[in-house]
């Protein structure tokens, strides 16, 4: 099982759909919650994608060089960018970050954000693109001369002169859950991820999307995101969920949901069918909240509950295939730390990097009396 952390370029805060106890996200914010993540031995980081967002890739960039082990999830946007041209990007941070990239692939889901970006595809267009893009960024991408004739790409003589660190290149993820989506990721991707849906749903879509590989003779690695509100009880995890929206307005709520109808996004569609905009059931499944999502856009949903409840429903997900776990919470500072104590000793975790070393500097708490380590904790 590999946990990985979120880079918050979107803004972070305590609250909700408020700027009360907001704080400024900025390159010494970021690069201490990257520093945390790295310290504290999550894989890597998402780094998310679109006009609300700092430019993951200059974010990634930035960050790399200020980091030691951490991975960088870091989208690609076919149909807004050259795939020989994002074949290049990826292969000089691969090599930069000494094979740290890896890839999300992001066809897009606000047709309002695609026209600002100059796209004017409809949905199926999209994902014809974004096959077309994939077929020629692999090829470039594996130090491949790649000549390229499609319905709307083509290219000739397409190469990049400096290979990527990762063979054939830096793995491809992708989180997409219509028809077309799950087609493409059968034939084209590695990993397939998805939001944090019901286990019963999360499984639907898994077996959907292996279906679809089986077709290619392939297999896919299945990876999920989620919050997490995490606390020592159970009771103070639900109450941290409640303040957590304590700001957000039913006004604000409305706004929001008027915003995300006009989203042709299948995933996102999907996400605020969950709560239908109604703060009155939001547990949508045990330890399952659907509250972020009533103004956040993309992830909507969060773990709830004490360490050994959320523990069992990651292990729920991780049952049904699901081995990579992109988690968040707010403040992502904070979080990061407090997710990394309460959950990493309950996980079977994969390249867990306890910090420090060598037990010279902890983990042990401060020293009693200039003198006496303390005591390890009971489980
Ligand atoms: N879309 C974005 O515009 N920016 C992102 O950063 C982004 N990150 C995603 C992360 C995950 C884990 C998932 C599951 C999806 C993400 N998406 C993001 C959305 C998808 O990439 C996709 O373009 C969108 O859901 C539309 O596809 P669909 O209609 O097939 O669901």
């Amino acid at each position: 099982m590999q946990i990985f952390w979120f880079l918050p370029t979107h803004g972070d805060s305590r609250y909700l759909g408020t700027s009360r106890g907001a704080r400024t996200v900025s390159h010494h914010y970021l690069r201490q919650v990257a520093q945390a993540a790295d310290e504290l031995g999550y894989e890597g980081v998402l780094i998310p994608t679109g006009r609300s967002c700092e430019d993951s890739w200059v974010v990634a960039s930035s960050l790399a060089a200020w980091t030691e082990r951490l991975k960088f999830l870091v989208a690609i946007r076919p149909g807004i960018i050259s795939p020989t041209v994002s074949a290049r990007q990826t292969a000089t941070l691969d090599r930069f970050s000494n094979g740290r990239l890896l890839i999300n692939v992001v066809t897009g889901g606000d047709p309002d954000e695609q026209h600002g970006d100059g796209s004017f595809l409809t949905h199926a267009e999209r994902y014809e693109v974004t096959d077309e893009f994939l077929r020629i960024w692999r090829g470039v991408a594996a130090g491949e001369t790649v000549n390229f004739s499609g319905k709307h790409l083509r290219v000739e003589n397409a190469k990049t002169l400096y290979p990527p660190v990762q063979k054939p290149y830096p793995p491809l993820w992708f989180g997409g859950s219509s028809d077309a989506a799950i087609a493409l990721a059968g034939e084209q991707v590695d990993v397939y991820l998805t939001w944090g849906e019901p286990p019963a749903d999360v499984a639907d879509k898994i077996a959907k999307a292996r279906a679809a590989a089986a077709v290619h003779g392939r297999t896919l690695r299945f990876g999920i995101r989620l919050h997490v509100i995490v606390r020592e009880t159970s009771d103070a995890a639900w109450r941290a969920a409640d303040e957590l929206i304590s700001f957000v307005t039913d006004d604000t709520i409305a706004a929001a949901q008027k915003a995300f109808s006009r989203f042709d996004s299948v995933g996102q569609q999907r996400m605020a069918a969950l709560h239908g905009g109604r703060r009155d059931k939001l547990e949508v499944s045990p330890n399952l909240w659907a509250g972020v999502g009533l103004v956040r856009g993309g992830a909507g949903t969060a773990l709830v509950g004490n360490p050994q409840e959320v523990a069992a429903r990651i292990q729920e997900y991780a049952a049904l295939g699901v081995d990579t776990f992109i988690f968040s919470g707010y403040p992502h500072l904070e979080e990061a730390y407090r997710v990394a104590e309460l959950l990493f000793p309950l996980l079977p975790l994969e390249n867990t990097r306890p910090p420090g070393t060598a037990n010279i500097t902890g983990p042990f708490g401060e020293v009693i009396a200039n003198d006496i380590v303390p005591p390890a904790a009971r489980a």
